[in-house]
């Protein structure tokens, strides 16, 4: 296995759910992280844990990656300093709403594919040229179960991480001639802070999707991230869909309500 002691990775989304656990994970294990997310508080918050706990580096950086030239000034920014992130997790997403489309909310719509098709864009575009230069490293992006299912109200969503699934294998061929692997993990449910912004702050209606079974947690996600990033070189997971064991597709739960 690859050791990430004292190695580069950088963490989109990092201030809550699956971004946060990977930051843990990896400081966990020496390496050095930039951590990103537009909330300032916590970044300051989770580089100051980090890196007393673990002795690492905790670079935050507070940006919205569907604001293109701040996600340009960032990836300028990292070739300034010679920062070139070993691994880099595409992870910044979001659902929001869960209507049909003829009762959807335009702006939830903008919000989603802003974030998870462009935003995601913009950041490979920053950062892949920078790893190419190196010519190693792994990138993980953070595809879905509804990136190859389509579920009830999951329209946009789902479509959304459709992009991201097409993204992550075109990828892989664009990397073809280099050394960088591209991978994509697909979880199922996973109790985060997602479902709270998808029903915009109704903690009832979110806490109901994880009631009668066991989720997966952040760090379940996280785990398996850093197993894939870390397998020797020679070998890249193009996709790796997870789900709880009580979830068997995008729709059917075995749940004990
Ligand atoms: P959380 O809501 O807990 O975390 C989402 C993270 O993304 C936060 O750190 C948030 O930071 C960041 N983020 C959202 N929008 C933006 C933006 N415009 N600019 C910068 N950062 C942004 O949810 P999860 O951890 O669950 O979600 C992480 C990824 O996992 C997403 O891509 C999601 O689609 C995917 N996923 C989640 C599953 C689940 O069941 N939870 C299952 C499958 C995939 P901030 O608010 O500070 O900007
Ligand atoms: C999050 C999982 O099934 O709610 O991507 O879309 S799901």
């Amino acid at each position: 296995m690859i050791s990430v002691k004292g190695k580069l990775v950088l963490i989109t989304g990092a201030t809550s759910g699956i971004g946060r656990a990977c930051a843990e994970i990896y400081a966990q294990n020496g390496a050095n992280i930039i951590i990103t997310g537009r909330r300032d508080d916590r970044l300051a918050k989770i580089q100051n844990e980090l890196e007393n706990k673990y002795n690492i580096i905790a670079a935050p950086y507070c940006f919205d990656v569907r604001d293109r030239e701040a996600v340009e000034a960032f990836g300028q920014e990292l070739k300034n300093k010679h920062l070139t992130p070993y691994i880099f997790i595409n992870n910044a997403g979001l659902a929001k709403g869960m209507s049909a489309i003829q009762d959807g909310e335009i702006d939830d719509w903008e919000d989603m594919i802003d974030t998870n098709v462009k935003g995601f864009l913009y950041m490979a575009k920053a950062v892949l040229p920078l790893m190419i230069e190196k010519n190693e490293g792994t990138v993980i992006n953070i595809g879905s179960i509804a990136g190859s299912q389509v579920y009830p109200g999951g329209n946009v969503y789902n479509a959304s991480k459709h992009a991201v699934r097409a993204l992550n294998q075109a990828m892989n061929m664009d990397m073809l001639k280099t050394n960088i692997r591209i991978s994509t993990i697909e979880p199922g449910a996973v109790e985060t802070e997602f479902s709270l912004v998808r029903f915009n702050g109704d903690k009832d209606k979110a806490d109901n999707v994880y009631k009668g079974f066991q989720p997966l947690s952040a760090s379940d996600i996280a785990d398996i991230i850093y197993f894939m990033t870390t397998l020797p070189e020679h070998i890249n997971i193009h996709n790796l869909l997870v789900t709880p064991t009580a979830q068997r597709s995008a729709t059917m739960f075995n749940k004990n309500l």
